[in-house]
């Protein structure tokens, strides 16, 4: 029998459109897919997270064969499942007459360094193709980052806008600007009538994969219940209907707000889907733009949500490959502390906190500003260790992969590289979450007060933390105005809550009830 060539695909890399299946007959040759316990706990993913990927990719599989693909799936419980991809390609290797292995670059840096070793131990040649889930390629970011003084997702955007020719008019922004983020902060001060997300009734397939995660992964953080996630690309493809339909008209105004029971608000959900390939981004790119040509939704909202995709997702992941191994390692403030328990669902008084740890644990998702001002600006003004964030948010959310939550976590909310992907700590006082929230009105602390204890702890965790780093940050141009109002203040004030934060952190040390 002539030997043939194998495709492995991961479980993000539900495409069709995947470089590695491009490079094999499916006439002929074999297609690689496995659920894997390797995959499955190289952290504690979230319940709904495991669910989610094991049934997409079940389903993919069904497209695969559909398409007359030569499949070699294999299932968790199956008993030749190995626990890892290597170990299951090997398997594969040693029982087939394989003369060469394709697979997309993985999208994080740990599997790839594993999968460039595998050639060697194999003994089978192996390319690794590009990833084309993302419109940048590293070696473009890698061109446009090289030599300069300072990396910014603004001028890094506004050239992905001309050269894929996105929002443009003669070669300038529709609108008149790049950027329209300062109509897109509405707080949410009125009766909203949000539409409900889109949801899909678990299938056979679905709960199937539900009760394995039931009996394989229960010691694992969150909610299985009420699994009603897209897990076919058709399935996507509603979400994203719906979102433009229902959605994008409001999405820019209040991009940054968060209403308590509200936990979808009139985000877009796609970024599950966009992640495993079941969406491209050209696609969100392009309905979005067609939704501004015909009138649906105004430019605010559409050039919101384009920049995103097209501006903070391709930026991240080039920011990712530019700066690893290193990122992980950085700790620029130099924090310690180690998460509390209320990341994981122990009762606190701090309302905010307490709803945005309760929607993750319901529905792997929480929307950006609970993610970056809420959960990330407590992370940051308490000090807690960056290796033990980045754990967390890498395993509590479904759309979590190495290569877009750390430079979230690390660079924009934890400031661990001193500044190379955010210009300044998004650090920021409760009176911003009471801003952009009704949170604070159904809260045991007062957002008003600024010391004793029934005042707000981002209130004095807020002070306590621009004088802890003061020599590292006050330096900052960007910070300049908020040290001159701190070096103006009171002193007796500034010890109250240096005080009143101390006891506090010990408190958080201590997991006791704060
Ligand atoms: P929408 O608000 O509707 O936005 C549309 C799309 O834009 C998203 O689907 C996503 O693909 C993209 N996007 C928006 N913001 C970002 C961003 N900062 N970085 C990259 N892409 C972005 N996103 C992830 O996909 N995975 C993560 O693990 C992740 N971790 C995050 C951790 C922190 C601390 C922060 C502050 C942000 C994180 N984000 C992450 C970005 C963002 O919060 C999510 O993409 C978004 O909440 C997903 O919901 P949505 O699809 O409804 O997004
Ligand atoms: C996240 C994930 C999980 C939970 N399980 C699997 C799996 O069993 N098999 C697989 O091929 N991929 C899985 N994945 C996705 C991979 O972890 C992902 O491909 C890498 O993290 C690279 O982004
Ligand atoms: Fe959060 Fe403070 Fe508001 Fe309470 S008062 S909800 S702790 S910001």
């Amino acid at each position: 029998m002539a030997a043939k060539r194998l495709c492995i695909l991961l479980g993000d890399q539900l495409s069709l459109r995947t470089e590695s299946l491009k490079h094999i007959d499916k006439s002929k040759d074999m297609v690689m897919m496995a659920e894997v316990r390797e995959e499955a706990t190289y952290v504690k993913h979230h319940k709904k997270k495991i669910a989610f990927i094991f049934s997409a990719m079940r389903h993919f599989a069904q497209t695969l064969k559909e398409e007359g693909y030569n499949l070699y799936y294999t299932q968790y419980d199956d008993k030749d499942n190995h626990g890892s991809l290597y170990a299951q390609a090997k398997a594969l290797i040693d029982a087939h007459d394989i003369s060469e292995i394709f697979v997309a670059k993985a999208a994080e840096y740990r599997l790839h360094h594993d999968i460039l070793t595998w050639q060697e131990k194999l003994g089978v040649p192996l390319t690794i193709c590009a990833d084309n889930r993302f419109m940048a390629q590293e070696a473009e970011f890698k061109k446009w980052a090289d030599g300069r003084k300072q990396l910014r997702m603004e001028y890094f955007y506004r050239e992905m806008r001309k050269q894929h020719n996105i929002l443009l008019e003669n070669g300038d922004p529709i609108g008149g600007k790049w950027n329209f983020d300062k109509q897109n902060r509405d707080s949410p001060d009125k009766q909203l009538d949000i539409p409900a997300p889109t949801k899909f009734e678990p299938d056979d397939i679905s709960k199937d994969v539900i009760a394995l995660v039931e009996r394989e992964f229960s010691s694992h953080f969150g909610d299985i219940q009420d699994f009603h996630y897209a897990v076919t690309r058709e399935q996507a493809l509603v979400v994203l209907k719906e979102f433009i339909e229902y959605r994008l008209e409001d999405f820019g105004q209040y991009q940054d707000a968060m209403v308590q029971g509200e936990p979808w608000m009139y985000h877009s959900h796609v970024s599950f889907y966009i992640n495993t390939g079941l969406l491209s981004v050209q696609e969100c790119i392009s309905a979005a733009e067609q939704a501004y040509i015909s009138g649906q939704a105004p430019i605010n909202s559409v050039e919101g949500f384009i920049r995103q995709i097209l501006g903070w997702r391709e930026y991240v992941r080039g920011f990712y490959w530019y700066f690893m191994p290193a990122l992980k390692t950085s700790n620029y403030l130099e924090a310690h502390r180690k998460l509390p328990d209320l990341y994981w669902g122990a009762d606190t008084k701090m309302n905010c906190l307490k709803q945005c740890v309760k929607e993750t644990k319901e529905n792997a998702y929480a929307h950006h500003i609970q993610r970056l001002m809420v959960l990330g600006n407590f992370a940051l003004l308490a000090g807690l260790s960056p290796d033990e964030v980045n754990e967390w948010y890498l395993i509590v959310y479904a759309d979590a992969y190495e290569w877009v939550e750390l430079p979230n976590v690390s660079g924009m909310i934890l400031f661990t590289d001193g500044g190379k992907l955010a210009s300044k700590p998004y650090a920021a006082s409760g009176a911003y979450i009471n801003k952009m929230s009704n949170y604070c009105q159904h809260c045991e602390y007062s957002v008003k007060e600024k010391s004793g204890h029934q005042a707000c702890p981002f209130n004095y965790l807020y002070w306590d933390f621009l004088i802890r780093h003061k020599s590292k940050l006050q330096k900052n141009q960007r910070m300049a105005m908020i040290y001159s109002t701190l070096n103006k203040m009171d002193e007796k004030k500034l010890a109250h809550m240096q005080d009143d934060a101390a006891v506090f952190l010990n408190k958080l040390d201590n997991n006791d009830y704060i």
